[in-house]
């Protein structure tokens, strides 16, 4: 578990994050598109979320989605310590209708992010799409996860952003995850 507070001149977030948690989520940033996909994050990992953000919504949305995702990598930073009994790896193909996506992280300490994903629209609600990768880059960079998202096939835009967000709480759940097989970090170096 952790809470993470961050405030700037643009951004002011708090964030509560239990991941062996049940799903629930309490997720206010002010833009209602990305509350629901925060949702369905928490909601399909398992994970307690709650988050408070208020930004900058009358210069745009960017601040607001990135910080958001600064805070959230943060907390799964925070929340991981030293990654004891873990399973480290976690995958997920998921179907949405007509959209299927694969997300693989590592909780390796190594941030990266590989993003394949394209959006026809420039919006979804009130959500510019260009932010979505905004978001994964801030959340693998401070969680220090190496991340890949690739969509595989997809035409419907609030399908394609809904299944990369699920499919990203379900590959986190299985990374963050015991297995009782598992004695100590699971690394050969033996820290992660
Ligand atoms: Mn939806």
């Amino acid at each position: 578990m952790a809470e993470i507070s961050r405030t700037t001149k643009e951004t002011d977030i708090k964030i509560d994050l239990n991941l062996d948690g049940s799903g629930k989520a309490d997720i206010k940033t002010g833009v209602g598109f990305f509350d629901h996909m925060l949702d369905g994050f928490a909601r399909h990992g398992f994970f307690d979320l709650t988050a408070s953000v208020s930004g900058d919504l009358f210069v745009d949305c960017h601040h607001t989605i990135e910080d958001t995702g600064i805070v959230l990598g943060t907390a799964i930073f925070k929340a991981l310590g030293d990654k004891q009994g873990i399973k480290r790896y976690g995958s997920m193909m998921l179907p949405m209708d007509e959209t299927l996506v694969l997300c693989a992280i590592d909780l390796s300490g190594r941030p990266y992010l590989g993003f394949d994903a394209e959006f026809t629209s420039d919006k979804i609600g009130d959500m510019d799409t260009e932010m979505i990768r905004e978001f994964f880059y801030a959340v693998s960079y401070s969680a220090g996860m190496n991340l890949h998202i690739r969509v595989l096939s997809g035409t419907n835009n609030h399908h394609i952003a809904e299944a990369i967000f699920k499919a990203f709480g379900k590959a986190l759940d299985e990374a963050v995850s015991y297995d009782p097989r598992i004695e100590g970090i699971l690394s050969t170096k033996g820290s992660l």
